[in-house]
């Protein structure tokens, strides 16, 4: 066995598991912490595990991350056994370690968890239905819904500044100054393309600085691949991936999935010819996520949902090239220049909502005015 197997087999072999442990494998395609799928036997029955090994690089303050991911799980937990749902299914359940902790810290300084494995549901990287789409958009509304009762101030903020877009341009900037690894002449376009936008970065934080946009407990990273839809019933079964709960923007929640699901291409798809907004696609999103808010947000809100999509794609985009450009240190990648590409295809995405603007800000009025009525 190799290092990284006998480091997750110690690990899983510290939780309280059912059964004999018959095989942990790589699993998922996360870009943040390292995801394993345990097999237990238990006579003719098996049992499965999600085991992830959390990235202490990324995350500096594991204990209060697991604080969060406890606090949250738990208040979900009662509202759907309230609503008379399935709690082992329709939210994250950790797996306690057998000294009774929420996670195992071993001998090498890693950090694990453990959850139930929700079976018969898929995360997709790409929308292969639109209703599917309109399922999560539907879910992640009221999943913000949910948590507007829970007590933000218990929440740690995991990542500070996770999504102040100015404070990543300036790391963006540094990358490119400095240029560690000879790497920005490859990307000059992408440069000057997001450097032409850096005064459209502020908005939201100005506007919440004079009061406009309210502060809200949100997911932060409600990417497609971050819900599991039901494979039977076809509806949003959980949200997973709780990290990076913390207060937030809404029109930045609403903005990370239409980034990533409204997209034509998948998030590192080379053939750039294949990137762009589906509206039909961010028109059922929005229904989704307006119908799950139900009535909560705010007028400048709803009209900042478009700006929302677009901060966030160019966010992410200027993300992906620093991490190019400081040599692949944040996201995990697979392929040589993978973050390169999917700066790229963000960047073509931004470009293609600044074409059809709008369009966007008509489908989310129409859909606010049918929301009304
Ligand atoms: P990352 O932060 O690296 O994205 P995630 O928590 O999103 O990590 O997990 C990575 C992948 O593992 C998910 O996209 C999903 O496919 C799978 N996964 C995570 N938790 C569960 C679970 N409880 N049941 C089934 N699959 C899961
Ligand atoms: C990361 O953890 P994962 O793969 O769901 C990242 C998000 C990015 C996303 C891009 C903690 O999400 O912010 O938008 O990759 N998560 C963190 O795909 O940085
Ligand atoms: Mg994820």
């Amino acid at each position: 066995m190799d290092n990284g197997c006998d480091r997750r087999m110690e690990a899983a072999r510290a939780f309280t598991v059912k059964g004999q442990i018959k095989e942990c494998r790589p699993y998922g395609s996360g870009h943040i912490n390292n995801t394993y799928l345990l097999i237990c036997q238990d006579g003719e029955q098996e049992h499965l595990y999600i085991l992830q090994e959390m990235n202490h690089e990324v995350f500096k303050n594991i204990e209060g991350l697991m604080e969060n991911v406890k606090g949250v799980t738990t208040f979900l937990r009662r509202q759907i056994l309230e609503n008379h749902g399935d709690p082992d299914r329709e939210t994250l359940n950790l797996i306690p370690t057998k000294d009774g902790e929420d996670y195992y810290r071993d001998g090498q300084g890693g950090f694990w968890r453990m959850y139930i494995f929700i079976a018969g549901a898929t995360c997709y990287n790409l929308v292969e239905k639109p209703e599917d789409f309109y399922q999560s958009g539907k879910a992640f509304g009221r999943f913000q819904c949910l948590l507007a009762d829970f007590p933000a101030s218990e929440l740690t903020e995991t990542i500070p500044n996770f999504h102040h877009t100015p404070a990543r341009f300036r790391v963006f900037q540094q990358a490119v100054e400095e240029d560690v690894r000879g790497r920005a002449s490859q990307a000059e376009a992408e440069i000057r393309f997001i450097r032409a936008r850096e005064n459209e970065m502020g908005l939201a934080l100005r506007l919440h600085q004079e009061g406009k946009l309210p502060l809200r407990v949100s997911h932060n990273d409600t990417k497609l691949n971050n819900i599991m839809i039901d494979d039977v019933t076809g509806q949003a079964l959980c949200i997973i991936d709780l990290d990076t709960i913390m207060p937030g923007f809404s029109i930045f929640d609403y903005g990370d999935s239409i980034r990533f699901g409204a997209n034509t291409a998948e998030e590192d798809e080379k053939d750039l010819s294949k990137v762009s907004l589906s509206l039909p696609l961010f028109d059922i999103y929005t229904k989704g996520f307006l119908e799950g808010c139900n009535g909560r947000l705010t007028r400048q809100e709803i009209e900042l949902l478009p700006y929302g999509a677009k901060m966030m794609t160019l966010e992410c985009g200027m993300r992906f090239l620093t991490d190019y450009l400081q040599g692949d240190v944040y996201f995990h990648i697979s392929r040589e220049r993978h973050n390169l590409d999917r700066c790229r295809t963000q960047l073509a995405l931004v470009a293609d909502m600044e074409r059809k603007w709008t369009q966007m800000q008509a489908i989310v009025e129409k859909r606010n005015q049918e929301g009304m009525v």
